[in-house]
């Protein structure tokens, strides 16, 4: 565990874990009601992050689908520019899930850093091809992830590394702020409000993105296979969350609270415009092709 340098009081009412400074940004939220750290910009020193990772032998697994035309249009991108801005130091292993393992592009990797391709099927209904990912990761993390990585994360491939994203978002269990409702009230959330669904929820705490969610390996399982179960059991009583695997993430960490929540500074929609909480981007959404590849 890592030490607060600063004696004050508000560190240890956030959680110990982390090395940060929460009264440095006054404009926005940096801690939860169950003391989880929300990380915002300048709230955290980098280097004091990385020093422990790379001293702990960190290694980090990254999952990503790229079914049918995905992999075409976003995998290439999001590689490249992963390896320019992901846990740079730090060794990382690419997963790759795709119908198509051959023709995944060939990337230039650092050192340390490995990309395998994880065959899987090509669902009809986007909506499954969205939900199956629950159940691949947790195959993956049984099969390779739990004998290589200590951490997981799990990101949609539509999005694009523009600035470091780095060893202080690896947490036991990770979850972002979705960069549409971090301002707004819990009414407005979109969590699934079909009392049939598993994901059913009137009351929460944030809404999060399922585009990026992570932690130890043992917490993700735990995730994907809980969301997987929900989706199965919806299946089965002929419903489907409001909005598929999303919803069901988002009744898991109401739940099972994240022991850290990420800004939308990690993955912000530059169509939201100019926000003045927004002190750096470090993803951002590709832009969506819906004409061509939902149709
Ligand atoms: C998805 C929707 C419509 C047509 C195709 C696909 C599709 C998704 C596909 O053909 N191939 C594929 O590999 N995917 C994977 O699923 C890919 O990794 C993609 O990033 C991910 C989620 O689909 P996406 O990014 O089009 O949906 P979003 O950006 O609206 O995602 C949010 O909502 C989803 C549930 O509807 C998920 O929860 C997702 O994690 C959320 O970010
Ligand atoms: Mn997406």
């Amino acid at each position: 565990h890592l030490t607060p340098v600063y004696n004050f009081q508000w560190v240890f009412h956030c959680n110990e874990e982390v090395y940060f400074a929460p009264w440095s940004r006054w404009d926005v939220q940096t801690c939860t009601s169950w003391r989880a750290p929300i990380m915002w910009n300048e709230m955290f020193e980098k280097a004091i992050y990385d020093q422990y990772h790379v001293e702990k032998d960190t290694s980090v697994a990254l999952t990503v689908f790229a079914v049918g035309r995905y992999l075409e249009v976003y995998l290439k991108e999001f590689l490249t520019s992963a390896e320019r801005h992901f846990m740079v130091g730090l060794p990382v292993d690419y997963y790759i899930f795709t119908d198509a393992p051959h023709n995944v592009p060939t990337v230039q990797l650092a050192p340390g850093r490995t990309l395998r391709a994880i065959p899987v099927k090509r669902y009809e209904r986007w909506q499954d091809i969205s939900m199956m990912r629950m159940k691949a990761i947790t195959e993956a993390i049984d099969n390779l992830i739990s004998t290589r990585n200590q951490y997981v994360f799990c990101m949609d491939v539509d999005q694009v590394f523009v600035g470091p994203f780095g060893s202080e978002a690896l947490g036991d269990s990770v979850a972002l702020l979705h960069a549409y409702f971090y301002k707004s009230s819990v009414t407005e959330y979109t969590y699934d409000r079909n009392p049939k669904s598993v994901a059913y929820m009137n009351d929460g705490d944030y809404y999060y993105h399922a585009a990026v969610f992570g932690g130890t390996w043992q917490n993700v399982r735990n995730i994907t296979e809980s969301c997987h179960r929900g989706i199965k059991t919806d299946k089965v009583n002929d419903v489907e969350a409001l909005w598929h695997d999303e919803s069901h993430l988002n009744k898991y960490f109401w739940l099972h609270k994240p022991s850290k929540v990420l800004s939308p500074e990690y993955l912000w929609a530059s169509e939201i415009g100019f926000s003045y909480e927004i002190h750096v981007r470090r993803m951002i959404w590709a832009e969506k092709h819906y004409g061509v590849l939902r149709d």
